[in-house]
């Protein structure tokens, strides 16, 4: 039933791919070195060093070519520009679209559409169904020349309607669950209508039943020409995840996928009074610049956190999926500072701030989130930078600044001797810890893009690694 109406035809926009970069080494190339020094190397303008003659892009450069094991030359040649442009894991900087139309001519011809709501549901007030109709409409807005009307009788464009099972076309609903809503691609009749099931509980902004202004939203991307996307931070993608309706902006994704179609908003110029901020974007395992969040193992498999992401990867089944946060555990922060797997209490521990939260699997635990300080760590740690368990102490490692903690979780107690610097247990970990996780025995700390592979017991640093060694650039 669902998919007669998309019985148009999906076209799935393929990959594009740009040209390789010439070798020469251009002014732009060197701006984006820079940024690149400061961005991972700490390089900082300081007037004062330049004018005694020592040059701080100098000594960063020999530095990060000395991390990455090449020829220590303190300057930007091929070598090293390439190394910082690595193309994203054979993926060049071309994007991927992962959006889906209709099909190129499956829009409106106009820019100025109507829309009529003909009934309201019982779940909500009528005003609140007004707000969130409408709200949905300008998410849309906001980013194309599209201006939408509001009808209060005859026919319009986009004709909005509650109903269950059997609603006057040819796709009845399906009661409780199941379908929430479907919405006709553009053209005439009931082309652009969207008709959401009754049968479902909708809200206005709370987290128990479905946000009508997310469902609407997506409807209305359909009735505009979009179809599904496969990027799991898409509004399009065919899951519903809970999002705040007050702070919601229209992800990267789908706004490349409406502007595909109708263009960009040709009303606000940047530069004036108004400024938007970027649309958020999916983090891509293929971005060799990405900093995580946080790591840390789940009964065998392996969670990378970036952003309200994680990565899930199984390393038996060979296989690696991203998702949000908050699809898998919906009760969780939207974003994390640490993690970590617990072998004593087989529990999986996400920090965020002053609070943490636990999780048996996927299961919260009772009495979480918990306060920071009702762990017993000192008073000074406000948050935690990064987080593992080492199965040889079990103990539990706690990063915060230059320092780490052990902790004895069964007696919730910081180890004596502690705190320590971090950099006199892991040597060469001179910068600060942004995750840390163990597997196979091994302790990788990472900080920023880098990921550092130690033995624990003897402080042994075997080799420096990137996020891609486990992480891998693999399009799901
Ligand atoms: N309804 C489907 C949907 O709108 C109907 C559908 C399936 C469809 N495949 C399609 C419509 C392809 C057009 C093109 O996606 S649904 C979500 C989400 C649904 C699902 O009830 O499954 C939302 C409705 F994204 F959360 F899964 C709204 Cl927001
Ligand atoms: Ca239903
Ligand atoms: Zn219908
Ligand atoms: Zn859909």
């Amino acid at each position: 039933m669902k998919t007669s109406i998309t019985a148009f035809i999906l076209l799935t926009l393929g990959v594009t791919v740009s040209s390789a970069p010439a070798p020469e080494i251009t002014l732009q190339d060197e701006y984006f070195a820079e940024n690149y020094l400061k961005k991972f190397f700490n390089l900082t303008e300081e007037p004062g060093i330049v004018r005694r003659g020592f040059n701080p892009i100098t000594k960063k450069l020999s530095e990060m070519q000395r991390f990455f094991g090449l020829h220590i030359t303190g300057t930007l040649d091929n070598e090293t520009m390439a190394l910082m442009k690595k193309p994203r894991c054979g993926v060049p900087d071309g994007n991927i679209a992962r959006y889906s139309t209709f099909g190129r001519d499956l829009k409106w011809k106009k820019n100025s559409l109507t829309y009529r709501i003909e009934n309201y549901t019982p779940d909500m007030s009528r005003s609140e169904v007004d707000s969130s109709i409408e709200k949905a409409l300008q998410v849309w807005a906001k980013v194309t020349p599209l201006r939408f009307t509001r009808l209060y009788s005859g026919t319009a464009d986009i004709m909005i309607s509650f109903g269950r099972y059997s609603h006057g076309d040819y796709y009845p609903f399906d009661g409780p669950h199941g379908t929430l809503a479907h919405a006709f691609a553009p053209s005439t009749g009931i082309g652009g209508d969207a008709h959401f099931d009754d049968d479902e509980r909708f809200t206005y902004r709370s987290n128990s039943g479905y946000v009508l202004f997310m469902v609407a939203a997506h409807e209305f991307g359909h009735s505009l020409g979009l179809s599904h996307s496969d990027d799991p931070g898409a509004l399009m993608y065919p899951t519903y995840s809970y999002r705040n309706p007050d702070t919601y902006v229209l992800p990267r994704d789908d706004v490349k996928g409406i502007q595909a179609l109708y263009g960009p908003n040709t009303e606000t110029y940047p530069g004036t009074d108004e400024r938007v901020p970027p649309p958020p974007s999916t983090p891509d395992a293929c971005d060799s610049t990405m900093v995580l969040d946080a790591v840390t193992t789940l009964r065998g498999e392996m969670l990378f956190f970036k952003d309200t992401f994680v990565w899930r990867s199984s390393p038996q089944r060979n296989t690696q999926q991203q998702s949000l946060i908050s699809s898998m555990w919906p009760s969780a922060p939207s974003s994390l500072d640490a993690a970590y797997e617990s072998r004593l209490s087989d529990r999986v521990y996400f920090f965020n701030g002053r609070r943490v939260w636990a999780f048996t699997g996927y299961t919260p635990v009772q009495g979480y989130p918990k306060r920071l300080s009702s762990l017993g760590l000192p008073k000074w740690v406000r948050r935690i930078d990064a987080a593992l368990f080492d199965v040889e102490t079990r103990k539990t490692l706690f990063f915060v600044g230059d320092y780490y903690l052990s902790y004895d979780e069964s007696k919730q107690k910081v180890d004596g001797g502690y705190p320590k610097r971090v950099e006199e247990s892991f040597p060469g970990m001179s910068d600060k810890v942004t995750a840390a996780f163990q597997y196979k025995g091994f302790t990788y700390i990472y900080s920023g893009p880098y990921m550092l592979e130690y033995n624990l017991r003897t402080g042994r640093l075997f080799r420096v690694l990137r996020n891609s060694y486990f992480l891998r650039c693999v399009q799901s």
